[in-house]
C-alpha cells in the first residue's frame, strides 16, 4: 500500500479557521520542508512504519513471532519523563503551587519561540488531530498535536483515537487544544538524519503547560510521556485544570470492573484505583483473580476522567486507546494479559533484539538468549553485566487487543464506580486494606498518599515520598487548590451516592524484610472485601485510622497465609501511625494557605483518635 505523506495546507482536510491559522503560524515559525495532515488511516501508518523502517527508527520484528510489531531504540539521553524539565506555566506562581516548576508564561513562550523558530528544518511537520475519550462522551476532548517526528503519529495512533474522524467531529468552528511538539534536530540541507533525532542536553528538553489558554510546548524529547502529548501533558496535567474549572476530575487512576459469581455472574463493580508510577497498575488491572467464579475486566490502566452521572453517581472514563506499558517483570506470570495484548501490532522501545526477530526483557519469564542486540544496539549476552533492555523500556499497544478488555470500555457516558482505591508502596505501618469513614476521610487518605523510598532511589532509603493521590507529577495545579476540589464533590452529589474509598498496600513487608502477602492474582481477595463492603455485607471493624476487615471478613480459602500474617498485614500499630501523622503534617505544611481546613481537622481528628 502507498500512500502520500506530503499534502500541504492548500490540500488541508478541514474548514476550521482556528485549526489551520494555528498551523498555518507553527509551520512559519517551525520551518518543516513539507506538512502532512495526518488521517488516521492503515495505509498511512503503513507507510509511516516503512519510512521508518528505511531510516534506522524502526526495525521490523519477526512477522510469524510479532505480526505488525516494530522495535525503536532512542538516544540513550531520551529514556524517560523528565519531571525536572516539566513546567507549568501559570500566570502566577502561586497557582502552579510549590510542587510544580513554574515559569512565567510570557517568558517561557520567548525562551521557547527561540528554540522551536527553524526547529523543522529538513523534516515532515506532522499535523496529528486526537481525541481523548470517545465521541460522544460529555468530557471527550480534542487536542491537535503537531510534531516532527514520525514515532509520535504511529504511537499516537495507538494511544489515542487519532485521524481524520477528529477533524470531522471537530468541524468549522470546534474547539481543540494545541500541543506543539519537536524533538529540537533540524537538518542542514544534506545532513544524514540519525535513528533517535532529539535534543541530547537534558538541560535543552521543555515540556511546558500553559493552562491558562490552554496548550502544549514540548521541545527536545521524542519519548514516551515528554512527546506523545495526548498523555500525561494533556489527560492529566491540562485536564486536570480544565476538569476544575468545568467540575469534574482529571485523575491518574486504573479503571477495572469486578464481577462476582452471584446473580449467574450480572453483579459488577467498577473501581478506579490511584498508586504512584511503577506500582503495578497494568498489573492489578490485568489481573487474573485466584478466586473460583470471580473476573476482572480491564478499562484503563493509567488516566481516568471522573464526573457525576445524572443519578449522582460518579462515573468514570478511560481518555485513552492503548496501553503504554513497562516491559521489564511482564512476563506469562506477572501478567498474560499484557504478554497477550503485546503479541501483535505493537511498537516496543528499548527493549533487546533477539537472532529470530524477536524481543526479550529482564524476567519476561522466558531463558535470557544466548545472544541478543541490547537497547543500545550493542551485542549483548547473559554474562555481558549489563541490561539488555532498559529499566524504563515500553510496549505500546491497541486497548482492544487486551483478552480482558471490558465491553464498556468505550462507553461514553463512563461506569458507575462503587469504589475509589489509593495505595504505594508502603513496606510498613500501613495495612493491607483501609476504608474511610467517609467522603473527607477518603480524601485525606488519597492526600496521604505515597510510597518508600528504596536504596535504589537517590537519597535516603525509608522515607515515605508523599505522593498525593499518585498526582504528584500530574496535577497542573496548586495541590491545595486540587485536594479542595476533591472535598468539594460531598457537595455536588448526594453524598450516599458517592463511592466508598479504601487505601491498599500490597507491599507490607514482616520485621525480616519478607513480603507478607503474595498480591498479583490474590489481591481479588482484598477486591472482593471491598465490593461486599459496597453491598453492605462484608464485616468490618472500626479502628481509629480507618474501617478494617475483620480477621474472618476476608476470603483466605485455599491460601496459604499464617494466622500471624494476616494479623500483621490487619495491625494498626499506634506508635508508627503517629510518626505517620506527623510526616503528612510536614507535607501539608509545604501547602501553605491552599491546603483545606477540612484536611487539617482529618489530621487533628485522627491524632485524638491515637490518643
Ligand atoms: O517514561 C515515560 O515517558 C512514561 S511514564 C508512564 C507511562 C505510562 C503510564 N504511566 C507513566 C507514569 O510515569 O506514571
Ligand atoms: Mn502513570
Amino acid at each position: 500500500m502507498t500512500h502520500n505523506l506530503t499534502n500541504t495546507m492548500d490540500t488541508a482536510p478541514t474548514a476550521n479557521r482556528k485549526v489551520l491559522t494555528w498551523v498555518k503560524q507553527m509551520a512559519e515559525l517551525c520551518r518543516p520542508e513539507r506538512i502532512h495532515w495526518c488521517d488516521g488511516s492503515d495505509a498511512e501508518n503503513q507507510a509511516l512504519c516503512d519510512l521508518m523502517v528505511k531510516s534506522g527508527t524502526f526495525i521490523k520484528l519477526n512477522a510469524k513471532k510479532r505480526p505488525g510489531c516494530y522495535l525503536a531504540r532512542s538516544h540513550p539521553s531520551d529514556v524517560a519523563r523528565v519531571e525536572d524539565r516539566t513546567f507549568i506555566c501559570s500566570k502566577t506562581r502561586d497557582e502552579a503551587g510549590p510542587t510544580n516548576n513554574w515559569a512565567d508564561p510570557a517568558k517561557m513562550k520567548q525562551k521557547l519561540l527561540s528554540l522551536f523558530k527553524g526547529c523543522m528544518k529538513g523534516r515532515t511537520m506532522y499535523v496529528i488531530p486526537f481525541a481523548m475519550g470517545p465521541f460522544g462522551s460529555p468530557i471527550c476532548k480534542i487536542g491537535i498535536e503537531i510534531s516532527d517526528s514520525p514515532y509520535v503519529v504511529v504511537s499516537m495512533r495507538i494511544m489515542t483515537r487519532m485521524g481524520q474522524a477528529v477533524l470531522d467531529q471537530l468541524g468549522a468552528n470546534g474547539p481543540f487544544i494545541p500541543c506543539l511538539h519537536s524533538v529540537g534536530a533540524p537538518l542542514k540541507p544534506g545532513q544524514a538524519d540519525v535513528s533517535w533525532p532529539c535534543e541530547p542536553d537534558p538541560k535543552n528538553k521543555y515540556i511546558v503547560h500553559f493552562p491558562d489558554e490552554p496548550l502544549v510546548w514540548s521541545y527536545g524529547s521524542g519519548y514516551g510521556g515528554n512527546a506523545l502529548l495526548g498523555k500525561k501533558c494533556l489527560a492529566l496535567r491540562i485536564a486536570s485544570t480544565v476538569a476544575k474549572k468545568e467540575g469534574w476530575m482529571a485523575e491518574h487512576m486504573l479503571i477495572l470492573c469486578l464481577t462476582s459469581p452471584r446473580s449467574g455472574g450480572s453483579k459488577k463493580h467498577y473501581l478506579a484505583a490511584a498508586f504512584p508510577s511503577a506500582c503495578g497498575k497494568t498489573n492489578l488491572v490485568m489481573m487474573q483473580p485466584t478466586l473460583p467464579g470471580w473476573k476482572v475486566t480491564a478499562l484503563g490502566d493509567d488516566i481516568a476522567w471522573i464526573r457525576v452521572g445524572k443519578d449522582g453517581r460518579l462515573y468514570a472514563m478511560n481518555p485513552e486507546n492503548g496501553f503504554f506499558g513497562v516491559a521489564p517483570g511482564t512476563s506469562m506470570k506477572s501478567n498474560p494479559n499484557a504478554m497477550i495484548t503485546a503479541a501483535k501490532n505493537t511498537i516496543f522501545t528499548n527493549v533487546a533484539l533477539t537472532p529470530d526477530g524477536d524481543v526479550w526483557w529482564e524476567d519476561m519469564g522466558v531463558p535470557a538468549p544466548v545472544k541478543a542486540i541490547d537497547w543500545e544496539g550493542q551485542a549483548w549476552t547473559p554474562d555481558s553485566g549489563r541490561k539488555a533492555a532498559h529499566p524504563n523500556s515500553r510496549f505500546t499497544s491497541p486497548a482492544s487487543q487486551c483478552p480482558v478488555i471490558d465491553p464498556d470500555w468505550q462507553n461514553p457516558e463512563g461506569v458507575p464506580l462503587s469504589a475509589i482505591l489509593f495505595g504505594g508502596r508502603r513496606p510498613g505501618t500501613i495495612p493491607l486494606v483501609n476504608e474511610s469513614f467517609d467522603w473527607e476521610h477518603g480524601v485525606f487518605m488519597g492526600s496521604a498518599c505515597g510510597s518508600e523510598t528504596t536504596a535504589a532511589m537517590l537519597g535516603q532509603a525509608g522515607v515515605v515520598r508523599h505522593d498525593p493521590f499518585a498526582m504528584l507529577p500530574f496535577c497542573g495545579y496548586n495541590m491545595g487548590d486540587y485536594f479542595a476540589h476533591w472535598l468539594s464533590f460531598a457537595q455536588r452529589t448526594d453524598r450516599a451516592k458517592l463511592p466508598k474509598i479504601y487505601f491498599v498496600n500490597w507491599f507490607r513487608k514482616n520485621g525480616g524484610g519478607k513480603w507478607l502477602w503474595p498480591g498479583y492474582g490474590e489481591n481479588s481477595r482484598v477486591l472482593k472485601w471491598i465490593c461486599e463492603r459496597a453491598e453492605g455485607t462484608g464485616k468490618a471493624q472500626k479502628t481509629p485510622i480507618g474501617n478494617l476487615p475483620t480477621a474472618d471478613a476476608l476470603d483466605l480459602s485455599g491460601l496459604n497465609l499464617s494466622a500471624d500474617s494476616l494479623k500483621q498485614l490487619l495491625a494498626v500499630d499506634v506508635a508508627a501511625w503517629k510518626k505517620e501523622v506527623e510526616g503528612v503534617a510536614a507535607n501539608y505544611a509545604t501547602l501553605g494557605s491552599h491546603l483545606p481546613k477540612a484536611l487539617n481537622d482529618q489530621l487533628d481528628r485522627l491524632r485524638k483518635r491515637l490518643g
